[in-house]
């Protein structure tokens, strides 16, 4: 099983992707997800420039090696780009060993250790009543945990908030990425925030009743007080977790969050290695590990990462936004459903044109998901779908305080 091929495939359907795809000498292709939102064409070069020469010849079957080999011989390690890269090599490496063994990924993972995955999806409105339509209608989909993000008070434009009502019949739609030639401005005030946040958790916890996992998503915009003060508030209204409350480049800032609040915790969609969480697991600082397979090295890393956090009782919450592509979700549902620690798996859904280019075996019924039973990670790519829809140039927004103040998006 010799590697003898190796193609990087940028398709922009209802946004852009970026897949790997490896052809072995006995016909078997592999995909892997190297999408990095906002910056897509630097993966594309490091894997065409400077790994895809270097698969050429080696053996596909050496997973472990060839991630090693990666990994150490760049000199230059971690970082998005580079695990980004390395995650889409491993990817499909896994996706050609689990077809050559003619097994779905997950049998070769230790086989399922759960009947389906649990998923949230995300409702957000810009009042309270908008909000409460859109978490009816995500329950009306089957989902049975729910992430709530809500408008605030004098911000024009919230992270996570449709512009749009989330009516019935319309899949939910919010993309933060906007196709221009640069990045949109949006602004923030997080004392507005912190003072109308709680209030509505109450009202939501209060029509929803006790049962339903509600989320929320701080995306990195507290400092570590504010981030206590915040935990402390919605005590009462009894989140699964309380996502990236603090910018997560700084591991010792849960530290203090922690002391404070008993809201769980969960952080590392923007993180690439276990030496990311080395802090943060061993000190038990948080609950749930949020990283992509797509961003954190693939299923290879993803899984010593997992084993290290199970030791602590912390579980998985893998990263799923429409920007990771159907193939980095399928990789996340095969790890899912094998690993033992598995918390909640994020579910926004792909598009109609993404559907038509990426075709899936994954399912969600009932508000679970399942990788289905192909040999492989059970996703094709349609090479010729893909070619309609050239590459856009888009940005995430960032933001500024009302002073001008650039500030954490
Ligand atoms: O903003 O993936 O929990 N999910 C998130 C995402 C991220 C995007 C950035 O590309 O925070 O919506
Ligand atoms: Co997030």
């Amino acid at each position: 099983m010799i590697i003898e091929k190796a193609e990087v495939i940028v398709t922009s359907p209802d946004r852009n992707f970026v897949t790997l795809k490896l052809t072995t000498d006995d016909g078997l292709t592999g995909l892997g997800d190297a999408t990095l939102n906002g910056r897509e064409l630097a993966v594309v070069s490091y894997l065409k420039d400077h790994v895809a020469p270097l698969l050429i010849g080696k053996d596909a079957h050496r997973i472990e090696d060839t991630w090693q080999f990666l990994y150490r011989s760049a000199y230059w390690r971690r970082g998005p780009v580079t695990m980004a890269a390395i995650a889409a090599v491993d990817v499909a490496l896994w996706d050609i060993k689990a077809k050559a063994a003619g097994m779905p990924l997950y049998q070769l993972l230790g086989g399922a250790s759960r009947n389906g995955i649990l998923a949230y999806g995300h409702a957000s409105g810009r009042d309270v009543p908008e909000l409460l339509d859109s978490i009816a209608h995500h329950r009306e989909q089957g989902y049975r945990a729910i992430r709530v993000q809500t408008a605030v008070p004098g911000v024009k434009a919230v992270y996570g908030v449709a512009a749009q009502p989330q009516t019935s019949g319309k899949r939910y739609d919010y993309e933060p990425a906007g196709r221009g030639a640069s990045p949109m401005e949006e602004d923030w005030d997080t004392r507005a925030y912190l003072r109308h946040l709680p209030g509505v958790f109450e009202e939501v916890r209060g029509a929803v009743g006790p049962e339903l996992p509600l989320l929320h998503d701080g995306h990195h915009r507290m400092t570590p007080i504010q981030a206590a003060k915040l935990g402390k508030e919605l005590e009462p209204y009894d989140l699964f977790w309380l996502e990236d409350c603090t910018p997560a480049e700084n591991q010792e800032a849960l530290r203090l969050v922690r002391q404070h609040t008993t809201t769980p915790l969960a952080i590392g969609e923007i993180f690439n290695t276990v030496w990311d969480y080395q802090t943060l697991i061993r000190e038990q600082l948080i609950d749930y590990v949020r990283s992509a397979v797509t961003h954190t090295g693939g299923i290879t890393q993803m899984k010593k990462i997992l084993d290290f956090a199970a030791q602590y009782q912390i579980k998985s919450g893998i990263h799923g936004p429409t920007d990771i592509s159907p193939v980095g979700m399928a990789a996340a549902l095969h790890l899912d459903l094998a690993i033992h620690n598995f918390g909640i798996q994020e579910y926004m859904q792909h598009g109609e044109l993404t559907n038509r280019v990426f075709q899936q075996s994954f399912t969600f019924e009932d508000g679970l998901l399942h990788p289905g039973d192909k040999p492989g990670i059970g996703v094709d790519l349609d090479v010729d779908e893909a070619g309609k829809y050239p590459y856009q140039t888009a940005y995430l927004p960032y933001n500024r305080l009302l002073d001008g103040t650039v500030h954490d998006w």
